[in-house]
């Protein structure tokens, strides 16, 4: 009856491991703890050994062994073969290529204004300028008080400024660095800070957040001699030496006198068009002699002392440098203008 059992039990097992397909693979777990898991069929087949007749003893057990045997040896054969297989699939799937062209990381630029600053900033350094930097949240007294334009000066209406209250605003100028560092430092000095400033201010040449770079230097013997050479090497060394540039007349209530600096337009190169609006040139800094009482304000003495100061536009110079016709696009994001500065 045993024998039997064990007969029909390998003949069963045999043939079903050996139809098992590759995709089927898991199934041969499922055999093994069928057969020999703690209730499996041969394990209670060997339970029943103690019922068996002491004589037939030796021939059973011999069987249960070869079943055991024959089914454990065509599970470890499939098992294998299985193996096999996946391991080539693995091989097959994970192949390189290695005359593939390698796939490059797509590298970065620096942005136009900060490549500016960073031109700016060289140049300054060699002439002897420290740099500083300034809040963009300002006070009403360093942006405007300070530098002369007490409050309902008209000319506060030049600077469309955004208030945070009566006293607190996003900065309209990096001027508002001057009284600053004139209060802290001892003459003669000579600095420059690069930095975000804020109007209510918006067209092909105007963007609400824009950069300046203010420059300034107090001395005993300085002149508008002085400031007009400065500038020039410093805009011939930033824009190359055949530049156009143009001094004007100005008004500031800070520098006395004053004037404003004009540099040939980066889209008609002076024919005139509407970006310069016919003129062939486009303003690119305020400057002048700083005037008395602005000093007198910050506590040094006008009658040793005088300066000039400046107060470049940096997002006109980066149009200017790279030939971009709307200062819109330095503030877009896209990929594509970017990947132009490279
Ligand atoms: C001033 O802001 C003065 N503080 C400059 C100055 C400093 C004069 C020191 C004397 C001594 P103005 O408002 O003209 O001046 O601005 C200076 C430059 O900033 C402009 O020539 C222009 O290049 C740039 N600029 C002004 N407003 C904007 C704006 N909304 N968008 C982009 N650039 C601007």
């Amino acid at each position: 009856m045993l024998i039997e059992e064990l007969d029909i039990l390998k003949n069963t097992v045999l043939g079903e491991i050996d139809l098992i397909q590759y995709s089927e693979r898991k199934k041969l777990a499922d055999i093994r703890v069928r057969v020999f898991g703690k209730n499996g069929t041969l394990t209670l087949i060997s339970k029943g050994m103690r019922d068996v007749e002491p004589q037939d003893r030796p021939r059973v057990g011999a069987l249960i062994n070869e079943v055991r045997n024959a089914i454990e040896n065509s599970l470890a054969m499939k098992e294998n073969q299985f193996k096999n297989q996946e391991l080539n699939e693995k091989l097959e799937n994970e192949k390189i290529d290695i005359t593939e062209p390698a796939k490059c990381q797509s590298k970065g630029a620096v942005h136009p204004i900060s490549d500016v600053i960073d031109k700016m900033i060289d140049i300054c350094v060699k002439m002897g300028f420290s740099v500083v930097e300034g809040p963009e949240v300002e006070s009403d007294y360093y942006n405007f008080e300070a530098m002369n334009i007490p409050k309902n000066h008209p000319s506060r209406d030049m600077q469309d400024t955004f208030f945070i209250n009566d006293n607190i605003l996003l900065r309209s100028q990096t001027s508002a660095v001057q009284a600053r560092e004139m209060e802290i430092r001892k003459p003669p000095f000579k600095i420059i800070c690069p930095g975000k400033t804020y109007r209510n201010d918006s067209d092909s040449t105007h963007s609400p957040i824009f950069h300046q770079l203010e420059g300034l230097v107090i001395d005993e013997n300085v002149s508008m001699a002085d400031l007009k050479s400065m500038l020039t090497i410093l805009m011939k060394r930033l824009f190359g030496e055949d530049t156009t540039i143009r001094f004007r007349p100005s008004f500031f209530p800070f520098t006395e006198p004053s004037i404003e600096v004009d540099v040939s337009c980066p889209t008609c190169h002076g024919k005139g068009c509407s970006l310069c609006k016919s003129t062939g040139m486009l303003e690119l800094l305020g400057a002048g002699i700083v005037n008395p009482k602005v000093l007198e304000i910050s506590g040094i003495d006008s009658k040793k002392y005088r300066g000039f100061a400046f107060g470049f536009g940096l997002d006109r110079t980066a149009m200017i440098l790279n030939s971009i016709g709307n200062i819109k696009y330095l503030y877009k994001n896209d990929i594509r203008f970017l990947d132009q500065m490279k």
